[in-house]
């Protein structure tokens, strides 16, 4: 009885680690994470964590932070978006996959345009924009850290699943794309997002939204590049902070069920 009460509380656990001192102090970004775990998996995961942030290629951290905490809130079961593959063949071809897609989206030019001048300003930005298309100008202002997305996982037994079925790499990186791709665009004032890492090694990005799902590109920016993007673009600008709320605060677990 107290075993199954128990495994039915899950936690957060998160981490982020920099070099140079932490990130307020003006420390470089290294990595961030997100897990939700059982009691009896948080070792697990934040071992998981540890790893992530030891062996980065953006660099080593003489900073890390991993905590967790107990969620005493519901948490929401979705389904992961559907998943298609862009082929391209330079950062050009990649960007203007990206810009029709997000127009496709629902998102202004104008807006795209803007929101890629304001993404230029900020080249060491670690969190998300928020972008209103409505006022076509960045809200929530948090200048280079961003809007943190937070409290999500999808089990590894059921992404494997889903991995091996759409034969795709079981890719911890994928997975956790996946997982804020679906939740960000669950929420109704998300019109799209536009992600690529900032990892040096990675030139994969995707857009993705509730109407299009994850629209993967598989290249977007040139290999070296340190330099990422995660742009949110909102409408609902008016509902900023429960939005943000959501975001940071609403645990999701994704969880994928097989077509029939
Ligand atoms: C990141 O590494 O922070 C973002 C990765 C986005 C692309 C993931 C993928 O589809 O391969
Ligand atoms: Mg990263």
């Amino acid at each position: 009885m107290v075993k199954a009460l128990r495994e039915e509380t899950f936690y957060s656990v998160r981490m982020r680690a920099s070099q140079n001192g932490p990130h307020e102090k003006g420390g470089k970004h290294i990595s961030g994470g997100e897990q939700l775990s059982t009691y009896d998996n948080l070792k697990q995961s934040i071992n998981v964590l540890l790893d992530k942030a030891l062996s980065h290629s953006r660099g080593n951290p003489d900073f890390m932070q991993i905590q967790f905490e107990m969620i005493d809130e519901p948490i929401k079961k979705l389904k992961p978006l559907p998943i298609e593959i862009n082929e391209a063949g330079s950062v050009e071809e990649g960007q203007s996959i990206a810009r029709n897609l997000l127009e496709k989206a629902g998102v202004p030019t104008e807006s795209i345009e803007k929101a890629h001048r304001e993404l230029m300003e900020h080249s060491v930005l670690r969190g998300a924009i928020l972008f209103d298309i409505r006022s076509c100008s960045r809200i929530g202002d948090r200048n280079e850290k961003g809007v943190r997305v937070s409290r999500m996982d999808w089990l590894t037994g059921d992404f494997e699943k889903w991995a091996d079925h759409y034969n795709m790499s079981r890719s911890q990186r994928l997975k956790e794309a996946l997982v804020l791709a679906t939740k960000v665009s669950a929420h109704p004032a998300t019109i799209a997002e536009l992600c690529w890492s900032d990892d040096p090694e990675y030139i994969t990005g995707y857009v993705a939204s509730k109407k299009l799902g994850y629209q993967r590109i598989t290249k977007l920016k040139e290999y070296g590049d340190e330099r990422g993007c995660r742009i949110f673009f909102v409408d609902g600008s008016s509902h900023l902070q429960p939005y943000i709320d959501y975001l940071e605060r609403q645990s999701i677990l994704i969880q994928w069920e097989e077509d029939e």
